[in-house]
């Protein structure tokens, strides 16, 4: 698919990529965090993409990282979203601190390990996804097969965690309590809940900002929004962290189909894993019949032709056009007439997707939310910019669906995107996430995941 001739044209991106993840290695850890400064902490799905970067050219470094992620690993199974760098100069740079989430609230058996300092909520499950990913880059099938037996029983328990404590309803579908957990904090899919939720603002110890101090505020969330998502942290202290509590009482309780889907795919390589090491799959067979089900009898919606996620507090869907919905491609979720639909009702219009001359032109792929949303804002976080992981996503699932050449556009423009001139000379910045209209740069720069994931793109299929 992709000869080397062209590989080799990307030798220098490469190489700027490497400097970019040795840069951002957690000094004394075998993590990588984010980005220095803004995101001095490793992070759940974060390392779960560098680890797939990793992979392509140092395996021992991958599994460095996907160990270090697993250490994480509260005793209910939960990964979490935040595994707190132990340097406490990192409190000054990114805000909530490890205090904030009182952990240690949680019953005794259920919380982290202790002396391991971690936020009290998850990220989307791409981890055993990296794990697969991995295996399949490793050259010494052995060493390999040791790896995979010593994280297997970590994952199996963490994707129990996800399919029983939060699925009570047994639909295969989790529940998230924080638009944190979604990866895509501030999606318009998220907005009518937070607005919702009522606040005393007694409630929540003071705070200070520290994000942006790194990037400019229209770029980020918004105020109302940051106390909303602190208010949420009470609710979790006040409930002890009991996900049955969680269920009944948190305001924000919603089926992702971004999250799910992730979820759908990451027990396919979970069961790729099982298989390689002669282990039982039937639980997790029985998962992906439920997660399958539901998607296509509950987060599908024909009239719109697209996926949708669904409010549990209120019992309602939530009616907005994102990239979210185009995921279920990467899980081998859709059937080929669903596929089809996504694809030409929706990524191939140029009202919502696809670049075009009807305004707003738009040039590059993929913007994160429909252009012909009421909350579409070009540079505004997960409000419509570009970004290199989910990017990432739609592309390998046009590809397994056999959109090659729609897969081959968003490869051409993230490649692109990431080749910023600036003005000190130099070539590649690999920025956070990017304005669809024009390509300019947004949020940070020298981003692990961009860097991880340019090195991706541009190494041998498998
Ligand atoms: C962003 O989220 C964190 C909270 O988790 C933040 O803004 O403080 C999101 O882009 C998230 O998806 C990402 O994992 C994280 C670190 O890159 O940053």
């Amino acid at each position: 698919m992709k000869p080397n001739s062209e590989l080799s044209r990307y030798d220098s991106l490469r190489e700027a990529a490497w400097q970019v993840l040795n840069a951002n290695q957690i000094v004394g850890k075998r993590s990588t965090q984010p980005a220095q400064g803004q995101y001095p902490h490793q992070w759940n799905w974060d390392s779960a993409f560098i680890a797939i970067g990793l992979a392509c050219i140092d395996v021992e470094r991958a599994k460095g990282e996907i160990e270090a992620l697993l250490d994480g690993q509260w005793s209910n199974g939960m990964i979490p979203q935040i595994i707190y760098n132990p340097d406490p100069e990192k409190d000054k740079t990114y805000f909530p601190n490890q205090k904030r989430w009182g952990i240690e609230l949680a019953a005794p058996g259920q919380g982290p390990s202790p002396g391991v300092d971690t936020s009290g909520i998850t990220q989307p499950p791409m981890v055993a996804i990296a794990v697969e990913y991995i295996h399949k880059r490793h050259t010494d099938k052995e060493a390999s097969l040791q790896f995979l037996d010593r994280v297997y029983p970590k994952l199996l328990k963490y994707h129990r965690y996800l399919l029983e404590d939060r699925d009570p309803r047994g639909e295969g579908l989790a529940f998230l309590v924080h638009p944190w957990e979604s990866g895509l904090d501030n999606s318009p899919r998220w907005q009518s809940i937070i607005d919702a939720i009522e606040v005393d603002l007694n409630n929540v110890a003071p705070y200070e900002r520290l994000d942006d101090k790194y990037v400019t505020s229209e770029q980020r969330p918004t105020r109302k929004d940051y106390d909303r998502y602190l208010y949420l942290i009470e609710v979790y202290k006040e409930c002890k962290y009991d996900q049955t509590k969680l269920f009944e009482q948190c305001p924000f309780l919603v089926q992702d189909v971004l999250f799910n889907a992730i979820l759908h795919r990451a027990n396919r390589a979970l069961l790729e894993i099982a298989h390689e090491l002669g282990v039982p799959t039937g639980e997790i067979e029985e998962w992906m019949k439920c997660t399958q089900n539901s998607f296509y009898n509950k987060l599908w919606s024909e009239k719109h032709g697209r996926y949708w996620d669904f409010n549990m507090r209120k019992g309602e869907y939530i009616d907005q056009n994102t990239i979210a919905t185009f995921i279920p491609l990467f899980a081998g979720l859709a059937s080929p007439e669903q596929a089809d639909r996504l694809v030409n009702e929706h990524l191939k219009n140029p009202k919502e997707y696809w670049p075009g001359d009807e305004p707003p032109q738009s040039r590059f792929l993929v913007p994160g939310v429909s252009k012909d949303n009421a909350l579409w804002l070009p540079q505004c976080y997960w409000r419509g910019p570009i970004w290199v992981q989910t990017n990432w996503l739609v592309l390998k699932g046009l590809e397994a669906y056999g959109y090659e050449e729609e897969a081959n556009h968003i490869r051409q423009d993230t490649l692109s995107l990431l080749r910023n001139p600036m003005p000190d000379g130099e070539d590649w910045w690999f920025w956070e996430y990017f304005n669809p209209l024009n390509g300019h740069v947004c949020g940070i720069d020298h981003f692990s995941w961009s860097a991880a994931l340019a090195i991706e793109l541009t190494s041998k299929s498998l």
